[in-house]
């Protein structure tokens, strides 16, 4: 059995090895990265079994995309290899040591072509987990379609659905975001987002901290708000119970991905069973982890790791 199915576009990576402009780079790294894929990733690597659904084009990319998801344990049967157009790509750059720059080259790309008829029904029926992205519906109106029938067919059938707002400015506008999202919003029983992202929907005034920012979110529909905080921890508003947890002291070395690994950690640990604080510490955990290495997954923890990280912080949690 899956327990966890998630739909959308992954995209080979280029990280340039130099700091500094990408027209001076000599040297890349190539890689994949997208959120649902890094998602699907995190959990398997904390003990549950995964399915990705997307598509990619009939081309190398395409190749390493699905063999990179093969062989970190993902179920990629059900992706589509589309003759007519090719694999996304992303470049991603370090203007300065400590300045992330990711470029898309994804416009037309074979996954944005993702459309409602690439589901598996039955697939997602079956799950414990339905885990969306407000970045697929961003890329086509055929992808936009296949999140709703996903979504709307994983409520049908009772399996929890899980959305990371995963705003993306270079995809949309936040008031195209934000009319974009509701419906999944409401329709979601748990949604991860930044405290930017919860503000697209919420209205609030700026000062309206991460607390009253969850509320607002979950007066909307879900159950669960976590909101990540980075350096500053994240909150947790589950059930109508506030819970805080502070950050793990790491050295960040790429942020990219640690809102997947959070997304990750969380799910996981609540398939797992654990109770909310222990869930909220394990998806600060996992979030820690991934930054401490280049590349959008590859330091997704095991659950050896997230010991590890536990016995390093010395605080009982
Ligand atoms: O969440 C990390 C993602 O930003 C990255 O893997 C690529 O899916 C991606 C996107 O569209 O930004």
């Amino acid at each position: 059995m899956t327990d966890l199915v998630t739909l959308g576009e992954t995209m080979a990576l280029f990280t340039a090895r130099r700091t500094g402009l990408l027209r001076h780079a000599r040297d890349f790294d190539l890689g994949v990265g997208g959120a649902e894929s890094n998602v699907a990733i995190g959990v398997t690597r904390l003990g549950l079994r995964a399915a990705w659904i997307g598509r990619v084009g009939d081309d190398e990319f395409g190749a390493l995309v699905r063999a990179t998801l093969a062989g970190e344990h993902v179920d990629v049967s059900r992706a589509v290899v589309d003759a007519g157009a090719p694999t996304g790509l992303m470049v991603k750059g370090r203007r300065s040591a400590d300045a992330v720059d990711v470029r898309y080259y994804r416009s037309a790309s074979a996954g944005s072509r993702l459309r409602p008829d690439d589901l598996d029904p039955g697939l997602i029926r079956a799950a414990r987990v339905l885990h969306v992205t407000g970045i697929t519906p961003a890329l086509s109106d055929s992808a936009r379609d296949a999140v709703r029938a996903a979504v709307a067919e994983a409520r049908d059938a009772g399996v929890f659905v899980s959305l990371d707002v995963n705003y993306r400015r270079a995809l949309w506008t936040p008031g195209a975001a934000a009319a974009g999202l509701r419906e999944l919003v409401a329709a979601a029983d748990a949604v991860f987002a930044t405290e930017a992202e919860a503000r697209l929907f919420t209205g609030g005034p700026e000062s309206d901290g991460p607390a009253a920012l969850a509320r607002s979110l979950a007066a909307l529909g879900p159950r669960h708000v976590l909101v990540k905080l980075g350096a500053r921890g994240a909150l947790a508003f589950c059930d109508g119970v506030v819970r805080r947890a502070e950050p793990y002291p790491v050295t960040e070395v790429d942020p990219v991905g640690a809102g997947d690994a959070f997304a990750a950690g969380w799910l996981a640990d609540r398939l797992a069973g654990a109770d909310p604080e222990r869930c909220l510490a394990t998806a600060c955990a996992a979030g820690a982890c991934a930054v401490t290495a280049s590349g959008d997954w590859e330091s997704l923890p095991r659950r050896a790791d997230l010991e590890l990280l536990h016995r390093a912080d010395g605080v009982d949690r």
